[in-house]
Formats: structure tokens, C-alpha cells, sequence
């Protein structure tokens, strides 16, 4: 297996400069390090720029609804258990809309690869304060800083 393999043929929208093609380009990487078939992956995603990974990757794959990746995930991993099963979300899919589902797949261990792309902000809606955001943040939603401790994923998690 090859980085090429898990290519799609996707034009991919990302802005120019996000680190979000580096995510993609390691992605593609690490899978064909790793060695499992792109037929039997599947990569679950919520709604948001990360959120567009599927789309990237010559795999099985859902773009979601914004938040529900993560229990389309347990889905599909517990009805087919033979797929290697990952999840793409943003820090606001994951931790925000998303964070009661987040909790539970924590909590139930279910055997999935979890990114989450943490640019400590709502991307794709254009700059909203995210939980991952730092205290003070100044963002359209947030005019005067915000004034919420911010969530550490791998901590939480
Ligand atoms: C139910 C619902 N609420 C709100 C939205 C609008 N929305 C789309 S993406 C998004 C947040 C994106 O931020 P993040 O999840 O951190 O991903 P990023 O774009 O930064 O990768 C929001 C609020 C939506 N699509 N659906
Ligand atoms: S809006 Fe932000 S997160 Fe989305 S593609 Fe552009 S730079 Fe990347």
C-alpha cells in the first residue's frame, strides 16, 4: 500500500496554507504505514472544514451531521466490527454540539481512531470561539474575550 491509495480523486477545498492538507497528506501516510486496505476502512465525520476528510480518502466514509460523527461511528464500528473505523471532527463537533457523544464513546471504549482537528476554533462558520479556545479569546462571538476555561481534549478524554 502507498500514500496514493488512499487518495480520492476529490478536489480538495481546503484554504490555501491550512494545516488541515497536512492532516490529509499524514492521513494518507500513516494508513498505508499501518497497511489496512482502504475497503475495509470507513472514516465517520460530523460537519465542518476537518469534517470534510472523507471525502479526501479513497475509503469507505459518511460526512455526517454536525456533532453525530461520533455516534454514526459506534454504529458502524459495532455493527461491523471487522472495519477499522475513524472518526474526523473539529474541536467544536467533538466538544461542543458533539461533546455528549464524545463522552460516551469515551466512556464505552469503543475501539475507533479519533482525530480531532483542534485549530481552537469554529472554522468553516468563520471564526466563532470554540471550547477548545483559550480563556480571553477575542472572536466575532466573543467581542469581549471569553470568559470560559477552555476543555484539554486528551485530559477530558
Ligand atoms: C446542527 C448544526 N448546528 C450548527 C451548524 C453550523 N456549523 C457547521 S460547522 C460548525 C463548527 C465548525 O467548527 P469545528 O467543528 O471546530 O470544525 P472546523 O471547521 O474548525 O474544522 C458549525 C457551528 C450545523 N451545520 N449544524
Ligand atoms: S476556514 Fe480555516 S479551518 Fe477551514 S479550510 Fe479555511 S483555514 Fe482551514
Amino acid at each position: 500500500m502507498t500514500p496514493q491509495d488512499y487518495k480520492s480523486d476529490q478536489y480538495v477545498r481546503f484554504c490555501p496554507g491550512c494545516g488541515d492538507h497536512a492532516i490529509c497528506a499524514a492521513l494518507q501516510k500513516a494508513m498505508a504505514q499501518i497497511g489496512v486496505p482502504p475497503h475495509q476502512i470507513a472514516v465517520i465525520s460530523g460537519i465542518g472544514c476537518s469534517s470534510r476528510m472523507p471525502h479526501y480518502l479513497n475509503t469507505y466514509g459518511f460526512n455526517t451531521i454536525h456533532g453525530r460523527g461520533g455516534a454514526v461511528a459506534t454504529g458502524v464500528k459495532t455493527s461491523h466490527p471487522e472495519l477499522t473505523v475513524w472518526q474526523m471532527s473539529g474541536d467544536g463537533d467533538c466538544l461542543a454540539i458533539g461533546g455528549n457523544h464524545f463522552i460516551h464513546e469515551i466512556r464505552r471504549n469503543v475501539d475507533l481512531n479519533i482525530c480531532m482537528f483542534n485549530n481552537r476554533i469554529y472554522g468553516l462558520t468563520k471564526g466563532q470561539y470554540s471550547p477548545t479556545s483559550p480563556k480571553g479569546f477575542v472572536s466575532k462571538s466573543s467581542p469581549f474575550g471569553t470568559v470560559e476555561r477552555p476543555f484539554i481534549p486528551l485530559l477530558t478524554a
